[in-house]
Formats: structure tokens, sequence, C-alpha cells
């Protein structure tokens, strides 16, 4: 294989293992073969800064035998390509959320194309005739489109990490055949689970006129294509290891003594509208009603990342959580005792297989979601003698590959409500038998071999 340019909105030092599973596995790739990594650098540049819409300079600089090659936005840029339509139009559309959509700003759908034209304008001239492209997620649909418009004929991959909605839903978006014609510049597309790429199938031949072309091919405008799922993993061994490390130790630790006599029910995620965060509450809310045996013992602990603050939808939500805590709390609430400990910050990675390990019961019930990696989590840090249950949205993308988990509709708050109590009352052998099958789930599909497959399948296609 050619050397490998992979290309994302954001940027991660390979040498800063923190960074998680994501980076870790698209450093290892790129080391393999002395690879570049394009994206943002994460400044965006006030215009009295002399930040200029479609203007950025490239800084480059190298991380052992990675290069690493970043461009600043201009402020305005950034506000219009990331938060306008990548995350105001393309983010709640591709989760179902038309009612979130903001279709009516046409300057940032100006700034999306111009920022993907910039990309392909610095990425060029570093390109070499034998590398293979990899370009990852929403912000980026047309850059294939882009860099062959300005003669790129390198195989390019891409990786959309959100759902593909049913064909329906995408035409919801006034541009939705302008972005279908620029996915099939690419070569290979991967998607998360087998409905998205029935949908993509779906809509290529209905809308677009594609030509099925045998298993996994379609032909429209020209070109071929191939749609696969590639499900994303963690790197379970990893993840294993951070739980032997001494903060996640600690965390455990002070977890089980505060604790010792409740039962500790645990939600982590950034705080998203996707992630169905006031319903989770409100099935636990439903839990303490339904199942009074539960009061002054199952604990919530929500940590919810800060995310898009700046996106009106996401200050919405905040103000809801914080109404319904407050309601359970106050409700439910003893001196002694507090139902939910919502948390409104992130937590560091190196803790996180503790506080997994210290719950009995994960929460990861998303209304909509591409993979959901918190689940597989979850399932790495368990005491496999004594593992904690994962209650898991039928939504998420990861529930077409976690069968053993209580799968559950998180818009029935009732059913949800029961399946959280099965899980707190699950005997110990049911326990372990579905554990040990997740575990295996997870480790025959982790994060290497994700990157590993999608790298082959892209190395098989035809180019063209
Ligand atoms: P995200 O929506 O960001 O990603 P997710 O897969 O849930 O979601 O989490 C990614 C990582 O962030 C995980 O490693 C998790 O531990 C970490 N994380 C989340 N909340 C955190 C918190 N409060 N504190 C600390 N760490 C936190 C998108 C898609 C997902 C898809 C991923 C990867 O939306 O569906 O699984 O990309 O493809």
């Amino acid at each position: 294989m050619g050397r490998l340019v992979a290309v994302s909105n954001r940027v991660a030092d390979p040498r800063n293992h923190a960074a998680g599973g994501l980076a870790v596995a698209l450093s290892e790739a790129l080391s393999k073969t002395g690879g570049l990594w394009f994206g943002w650098s994460g400044k965006a540049i006030d215009i009295n800064q002399g930040g200029t819409p479609g203007e950025g300079e490239l800084h480059l600089q190298q991380a052992g035998n990675v290069t690493l090659a970043t461009v600043d936005l201009s402020r305005e840029d950034y506000d219009a390509y990331y938060l306008g339509y990548s995350n105001g139009v393309l983010w709640p559309v591709f989760h179902y959320r038309l009612d979130l959509a903001d279709f009516d700003s046409g300057g940032n759908l100006n700034s999306y194309r111009r920022v993907n034209q910039l990309f392909a304008r610095k990425l060029a001239p570093l390109l070499k005739p034998d590398d293979v492209i990899w370009i990852h997620d929403y912000h980026l649909i047309p850059l294939a489109a882009e860099l062959r418009a300005i003669g790129c004929g390198q195989r390019i991959g891409f990786f959309l990490h959100i759902p593909l909605p049913p064909p329906l839903i995408l035409a919801a978006i006034p541009q939705h055949e302008w972005l279908m014609r620029a996915m099939f510049a690419y070569d290979l597309i991967g998607f998360q689970s087998q409905a998205d790429v029935d949908h993509f199938a779906r809509y290529a031949q209905d809308e677009a006129g594609a030509e099925p072309m045998g298993e996994y091919r379609f032909r429209a405008f020209h070109r071929t294509v191939r749609a696969q799922a590639f499900p994303i993993g963690i790197d379970v061994d990893e993840f294993i290891e951070l739980g032997k490390g001494d903060d996640s130790r600690e965390t455990y630790e002070m977890m089980r003594a505060q604790y010792a006599r409740r039962r500790l029910l645990l939600g982590i995620d950034r705080l998203d509208y996707s992630k169905g965060l006031p319903q989770r509450l409100k099935a636990f809310q439903t839990l303490l009603a339904e199942y009074p045996e539960n009061r002054a013992s199952a604990t919530l602990i929500q940590i919810a990342a800060p995310s898009r603050e700046s996106v009106d939808a996401y200050a919405d939500l905040r103000r809801d959580m914080e109404g319904i805590t407050g309601a359970i709390n106050s409700e439910y609430g003893e001196l002694d005792w507090m139902p939910v400990r919502y948390i409104h910050r992130s937590t560091a990675r190196k803790r996180l297989p503790g506080l997994c390990r210290a719950s009995s019961v994960a929460l990861v019930t998303p209304l909509r979601d591409g993979m959901n990696l918190v689940a597989k989590e979850f399932i790495a840090a368990q005491d496999p003698d004594d593992p904690g249950v994962l209650v898991l949205s039928r939504f998420a993308g990861a529930a077409e590959q976690l069968k053993e988990a209580l799968l559950v509709n998180p818009y029935d708050f009732r059913a949800t409500a029961q399946a959280i109590q099965q899980a707190l009352h699950m005997p110990l052998a049911e326990r372990r038998t579905r554990h040990a099958k997740l575990l295996e789930r997870i480790r025959a599909q982790d994060v290497h071999w994700w990157s590993s497959e999608f790298l082959r399948a892209l190395a098989e296609t035809e180019n063209g």
C-alpha cells in the first residue's frame, strides 16, 4: 500500500495516547506508512487579526514519522462551516432531527463549500501519486469531489462516523443531491452499521438512479463507489491496561467506598440531544416511581461533557437537564441520598475504566447514534467474574453488534425503567454469560480490525 493520508476536522498528536482509541488506531495506521494527517488547526482567526474567509495558513509539524498538516480557519468560516452547516444542518438531519435543523442560512452552505475547497487546495500539493487518502466524517463530505476537481486521481475512502438517515429524511436537506453526487467521488464509503448501508443503497438507487454492480458496489455520475459497514471498535487491550493504572484504580476504590450501600448506574456522554439524556433521566425517574425498592439505593451518575455550546439547541438541552435533575432530586432525595448526580464536565480518560467498573449498570440510551463507543468501553472495563450490565438503545449503531445487552427503546420510559430494574436484579450467572459474549464481540471487531479492514477494502477498489 502507498502512503496513508488521513483527513479529519481535528488532528490529534499521535504521541498523545490520552486522545483515545480513534487517534491511537489512526496513528498506528499512519506510522506504518510514514503517513500524513491533515485537518483544521483548531485556530479560528478573527477578521481584525487577518482571518479571511476561504483562506488559512498551513502548518507542518513532524510527530515521529507522521507528518501533521493543519490549516487555520477564519472565524467567519469556523462559525459557518463548523457550527452552521456541519452542526446546524448535517448533524441534526443525519440524527433524524429535522425539527432542529437550520436550513435558512445560505451563508453556512457557502462556507462549508469554501472550507472544503480550501482544504483541497492546501492538501493537493502535499500528495504523492500513489497515496491512499482516508477522509473522515460529515464535515468533509465534498472533499473528495473538490480534490478530484483539481486533478487528484488517488484512491479516496470516506468513513461516516454518524448515522445516514433513510432517503426521505436525507432529502429534507435542500442540497441532498449535491451531497450525494459528492459521495460518488469516493472509491469506498464506510458506514457504522448495515442499516446505514441500506439507507445509502436505497437513496443511491431511488433518488440518484444508481445502478447496483453486485455486492456493495453502485454506479452513478460516471463513477463506481463501494459502500460497506465497518463498525468502529475500541482498543480493548489499551482500555483494560488503562484500568490497571493508578488513576483508574483510585477512582474505582473511591466510588466503591462512597457507594458501598448503593447501586450505581452510569451515563457518560457529550451533552448532545442525540444522546437521549432527558429521556434517560425520565426513565430513571419512572424506575424510582414504579419500583420503590430502589429508592435510597439506585444512584445515577450522569457525566455530560460540554459540547458545541454556542449552538442554540445545546443551550436548551443544558437547561432541560438541570430542570429534570432538580425535579428528581427534590422529589426523591433524602438527607443522605441524592438519586441523580449530574456533572456537566468531561472526565479524564484515565479515570473512565475505574468509573465503569464501579458501576452496576451503564445507561447508553441515545435516540440515535452512529455507533457509541462508551457502550464498548463499559464492557471492556468490567470484572468478568462480577460484571455490570449494559442497557443499550436499539437506536445506537452498537445495537447491531451488542445483542447480549438489554436493548431498549429510549422513548419508552416505562419499558426502559423495566430494563433497568432487570439489569439491577440480574443473577450473576446471566451477567457473566452476557458479558463474556459481549467481550468476545468487541474483541473480534476492535479498532485495529476496523482500520485494517477499511484500508484493505479501499486497496481492493477499482479506483474510478
Ligand atoms: P461521539 O458522539 O463523540 O462520536 P461516543 O462514541 O459516544 O461519541 O464517544 C466517543 C469518545 O468520547 C469515547 O471514547 C468516550 O469515552 C468519550 N467521552 C464521551 N463523553 C465523555 C465524557 N463526558 N467524559 C469523558 N469522555 C467522554 C461520534 C459518533 C459516535 C461514534 C464515534 C466514533 O457520534 O456514534 O461512536 O463518533 O466513530
